[in-house]
Parts: C-alpha cells; sequence; structure tokens
C-alpha cells in the first residue's frame, strides 16, 4: 500500500522550487532519508521521508514550484499501512546564508545600540539557536586571528547529522580570537570568534552576539531564531583552502562527498545555480575511476596513478564500516598530498643523549616543583632550532615554481601529537626564543589541547618545521612524511642503551634514532647528512645549545 508524502509546514515561505531529487522510484528509504531538497529565496531544506519503505513514485521534478501540503511522493510501506507515518517529515534545514536575507523573519530584539553603537566594541559571535539539534561539530573554521572581515563573511560552518549552517560575522571588524576548532561539538550559545568592530557598525539581525565592555564583562544579547537561507556552504575540511563560498552543497552531499574523499571545490555542481547534486559527486568519482582526464587536480585517484581495485572483503569474512574522524580525513588529505608531490628520502643516524639523559633526570625534582615534566623532545626542539639556523635551506618552503627558496627567519617547529581523533600538529612559536623550561611548558600545554580538541586554527599554522616523535611508544626508526610546504621533517623512535665503541672499549650508552626525511627538490643527500650529524653533535653535547 502506498502512503503519499507531503510537503511539511514549511513556515512563512509560500512556495518554494524543488532543486534536487535525492531518491529515484525503486530506492529503499528510512524515515530520517532525504526525498527532495526544496529552496525558497532564503533557505534550502530537505524533505525527509517520515516512513520506511520504496519509493513507488515521484510526484515532483526539479525546477517545480511547490507549496505545503502538495504530494512529493509516493511510498510503499509495510508500515504505512497503519495509516500512520513513523513520524511526521520534518524539513531539515540545510545551510544559512543570511547575507541573502530579506523579508519576513521571525525576529528577537536586536542588542541595543549602546551595546554595539558607540565606536569600537569587542563582540562576541556565538552559535545562535540550531533548532533541535544539541551537539553539532564544527566542520570548517574560515578566519583566523587578525582577519578583516565584513558583516556577510563567514566565521564558521557547523553541521549536525542532517545540517550545516553557516555562521556569519554579523558585524564589519577584526578577529580577535578564534575560540572554536575544526572537529569541536558545539552547542547554541557556544562562543566562536571574538571579534573587535568598528565605528558603532550595526549588527546584522541574524547572529546571536555577546557585547562586551572588555573581555570579562560580557552581556548576553538576545538571541534570534533564524529562518534558513540558501546554502553556500563548502565545508571541506583543508585550512588553508580558502573561503567556503565557493561550494554550494547540501549536508547530504557533504556527508557523501567524505565517505568517497572527495574535495567538493573539486566538483562542478549541476544543480540550480551551481548547486552541487549527488550524482555531480558520484561523476566526480566515476571519472577518476575511468581515468578520464578532468583539468583539476586532486588526491583521489586518477592522474596516471592505477587505482587500488575495489574490493567487497564480505565476501571472504565478516566486515564492518566504521567512519574516519574528520581529524583523519583531513590529515589523510593532507599526508597524500606531500607523499604525492614530494620525492622524499629519509637519512637515519642516532645520537648519543647519555650526558643529556643525565642532566634531564637532574631536572626532575625542579620540574615537580615547577609543575613542569621535561621530555627528551624539549631538549630535540632546541637542538632543531640551532640545526635550522646552521642549514637555513631546512627552514624554508620552495616557491611553485620550485625555482627559489622561501628562507623562513622564524623557528616556528610543529611536533606531531596523537589522540583519539588522529594526528594533529601544532605548532611552538618562536621556539628558539625558549628555554627548555619554556618550552617544555609549551610542549605539554600544546599536547594537552590537542588532545581536548581546544586547538585554535592558529595553534596548528605556521610551523617552518616539524618533529615527529614515537620515542615514548617504541620502534627503532621510521620515515616521517613532510608536512607539505615544509621541506623536512624529523622523526625520533625509542631510546635505548648500546654498546658504543669509544676506541678503546664497548660502553653503554643511551642512543637515540634519528630519521630526516627531506624534499630532495631542496636538500641534497650530503646536506641532509651535515644536518643530521650536527644535530646528533649538538644533542650528544648540550653544553653546544648554549654556545
Ligand atoms: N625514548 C625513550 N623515552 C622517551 C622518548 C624517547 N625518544 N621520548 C619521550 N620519552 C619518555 C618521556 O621521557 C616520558 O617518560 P617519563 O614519564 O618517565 O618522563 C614518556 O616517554 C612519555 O613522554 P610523553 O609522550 O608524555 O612526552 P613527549 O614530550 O616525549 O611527547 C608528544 C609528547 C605529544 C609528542 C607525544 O605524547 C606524542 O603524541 N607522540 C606521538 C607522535 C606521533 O603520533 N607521531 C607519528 C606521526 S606520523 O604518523
Amino acid at each position: 500500500m502506498a502512503q503519499a508524502i507531503h510537503i511539511p509546514d514549511i513556515g512563512d515561505v509560500e512556495e518554494v522550487q524543488v532543486i534536487e531529487l535525492c531518491v529515484v522510484p525503486g530506492d529503499t528509504v528510512g524515515p530520517e532519508d532525504a526525498l527532495i531538497v526544496i529552496e525558497s529565496d532564503k533557505a534550502s531544506m530537505e524533505v525527509p521521508a517520515g516512513v520506511s519503505g520504496v519509493i513507488e513514485a515521484l510526484t515532483v521534478a526539479v525546477g517545480d514550484d511547490v507549496a505545503e501540503g502538495q504530494i512529493i511522493a509516493l511510498i510503499n510501506s509495510a508500515a504505512a499501512q497503519n495509516a500512520e507515518p513513523d513520524q511526521p517529515p520534518q524539513i531539515t534545514e540545510t545551510a544559512v546564508e543570511p547575507a541573502r536575507a530579506g523579508g519576513e523573519r521571525e525576529t528577537a530584539p536586536l542588542p541595543s545600540a549602546s551595546q554595539v553603537d558607540q565606536g569600537s566594541s569587542r563582540v562576541e559571535i556565538c552559535l545562535p539557536d540550531i533548532g533541535d539539534a544539541q551537539d553539532v561539530a564544527v566542520i570548517e573554521v574560515s578566519v583566523s586571528v587578525g582577519d578583516s572581515v565584513n558583516a556577510d563573511d563567514l566565521l564558521v560552518v557547523v553541521e549536525s547529522d542532517k545540517a550545516s549552517m553557516e555562521i556569519p560575522a554579523g558585524f564589519a571588524g577584526k578577529v580577535l580570537e578564534v575560540h572554536v576548532t575544526e572537529g569541536a561539538e558545539v552547542t547554541e550559545g557556544t562562543l566562536l570568534v571574538t571579534m573587535e568592530v568598528s565605528g558603532g557598525v550595526e549588527p546584522k539581525e541574524e547572529v546571536l552576539v555577546a557585547v562586551a565592555e572588555n573581555e570579562h564583562e560580557l552581556t548576553l544579547a538576545e538571541k534570534q531564531r533564524q529562518l534558513p537561507a540558501p546554502p553556500v556552504a563548502g565545508s571541506e575540511p583543508e585550512p588553508d583552502m580558502g573561503k567556503s563560498g565557493s561550494v554550494y552543497a547540501g549536508p547530504a552531499v557533504r556527508r557523501l562527498a567524505r565517505e568517497l574523499g572527495v574535495d567538493l571545490t573539486e566538483v562542478q555542481g549541476s544543480g540550480t545555480r551551481e548547486r552541487i547534486v549527488k550524482d555531480d559527486v558520484k561523476a566526480f568519482v566515476k571519472s577518476f575511476l575511468e581515468d578520464k582526464p578532468t583539468g583539476r587536480s586532486t588526491g583521489t585517484p586518477g592522474g596516471g596513478i592505477p587505482p587500488i581495485p575495489l574490493i567487497d572483503f564480505s565476501k571472504f569474512g565478516p566486515v564492518e564500516s566504521s567512519p574516519l574522524t574528520r581529524v583523519r580525513i583531513i590529515g589523510a588529505t593532507n599526508l597524500h598530498r606531500s607523499w604525492l608531490n614530494i620525492p622524499h628520502v629519509t637519512q637515519f643516524d642516532s645520537a648519543d643523549l647519555t650526558e643529556l639523559e643525565t642532566f634531564r633526570r637532574s631536572l626532575k625534582d625542579e620540574g615537580l616543583a615547577r609543575g613542569v615534566k621535561v621530555t627528551p623532545l624539549a631538549f630535540i626542539v632546541k637542538a632543531c632550532c640551532y640545526a635550522l639556523k646552521a642549514f637555513p635551506t631546512f627552514n624554508a618552503s620552495l616557491d611553485a615554481e620550485a625555482r627559489n627558496f622561501i628562507l623562513k627567519k622564524y623557528y616556528h617547529i610543529g611536533f606531531a601529537v596523537d589522540t583519539e581523533q588522529g594526528l594533529v600538529v601544532p605548532v611552538i612559536k618562536d621556539a628558539d626564543q625558549l628555554g627548555i623550561w619554556e618550552l617544555s611548558e609549551e610542549i605539554s600545554a600544546l599536547a594537552g589541547k590537542a588532545r581536548e580538541h581546544k586547538l585554535a586554527v592558529d595553534d596548528m599554522r605556521g610551523a617552518s618545521f616539524s618533529i615527529s616523535s614515537l620515542g615514548a611508544i617504541g620502534g627503532t626508526g621510521f620515515t616521517p612524511i613532510i608536512n607539505a610546504p615544509e621541506v623536512a621533517i624529523l622523526g625520533v623512535a625509542r631510546l635505548t642503551t648500546q654498546p658504543v665503541w669509544d676506541g678503546t672499549e664497548f660502553a653503554p650508552r643511551q642512543m637515540l634514532p634519528l630519521s630526516l626525511s627531506y624534499d630532495h627538490r631542496a636538500i641534497n643527500g650530503a646536506e641532509a647528512g651535515r644536518f643530521v650529524v650536527h644535530l646528533a653533535e649538538l644533542l650528544g653535547d648540550i653544553r653546544r645549545l648554549s654556545l
């Protein structure tokens, strides 16, 4: 028995257009599966099935104008025989672009003029009412500290199971602080960004803000329920990929893209106003599987690289699918890009840390008193800064044509941190100017923030050289992948006591395995050898770190 599915209550909007069909007759759907996507001049919305069953017919087509109550599909459902759907269809807001907002809205009062109109104000942008969703994930942070933004500029994109939502600045001004990172879970009222607003600019109506006279005195402005507006969110993950305004896709499409590892900025949308629909993502993947030239660069299979065959593993035994975390997906993209673009070579050596370890252990009590744990890593960071100063091309990047070094006069050291969500690389800024205590504090503070998902975007930017230390875990050596566009990375494995020939006898020495992966376009093998030897000398005699 077929059940008719209608357009549910769509608020004040009278007519909307069908912009995407998410199913075809014969598809099996669950209550939460989207049937179609509709769009008004302010919003795009997914209309879910509300019942389980098989699609018998779709009664609308892309481009049709539809209104509340109109039948959109017939679903053959066993559950439907009981007349009541599992759940009445609920519209899912797809994304918000208040910049295009206008017309009638449910509005709450704005912050009073005195809060925002008097010269320069410090303004806190919080997550607005996000409907029924409790916790949503930050899937993109589009600004960083120091950025100048306009009122319509995007700050962050959040996403629940069913909806993604862009949060605009609402004010023109300067970004003072970014309080969230990609992957963070946020809820209504969570502080996202602190801005300085100049010139008494009226806030746009769509943002829940707290206006602060100073950092510690915050006044929550009255929140405001937004009507959704057309989505433009590009949520794809890489921190430096640019603003998301160039990607126009709904949450279901973005989810599919993530599952397939597709970068949506690479996909041409075929929907209304170039909206990317599921078929575009599938066609994009298909073109690579068939190895058709697309004129686009990508990290996905193609470009002459033979794809790994798709295998149905369930033929060999039970399997289950488990999604990668967002951090892993971002990491995978970055690692893949580095691996494909950079000719890697790894140079191995070991450093005698016997004296360093004696000294480090002697710091234990003082460390306890200071509340700081000093590990070998602080010394390694310090020694790397010295070595980088002696070998400037290791603290560099190549320009786009690989014709010039861009030599960096700062020493910002990234270090890999293993977290439950995946690998992240916070950056110790101006590490060369920090002493061992300060470096130890910085390492443990950044590693702690990483594990609590509290790293700000700026905490992970700007590295000029990176270190990956697996010393606490074990192993005798590994070949780290360069964190492009850096040109080298140091791998550190586990310190072990080894018999070392001192010219007359074997003596027990604590040896630290080092592995330096370098970009062979930028660095020659001899240079890499000298760099590692110098680094080992510095670590072997830490008095040299004070020279
Ligand atoms: N050899 C032997 N022991 C070592 C060591 C080494 N090379 N490096 C550290 N240790 C010891 C420390 O001294 C400490 O011992 P105590 O507690 O007795 O003092 C213990 O191992 C734990 O150290 P730690 O991990 O807390 O601190 P750290 O400064 O060495 O490292 C961090 C910090 C964040 C780098 C580390 O915790 C981490 O996450 N490492 C994994 C990095 C990673 O995943 N790399 C792979 C990237 S490529 O996929």
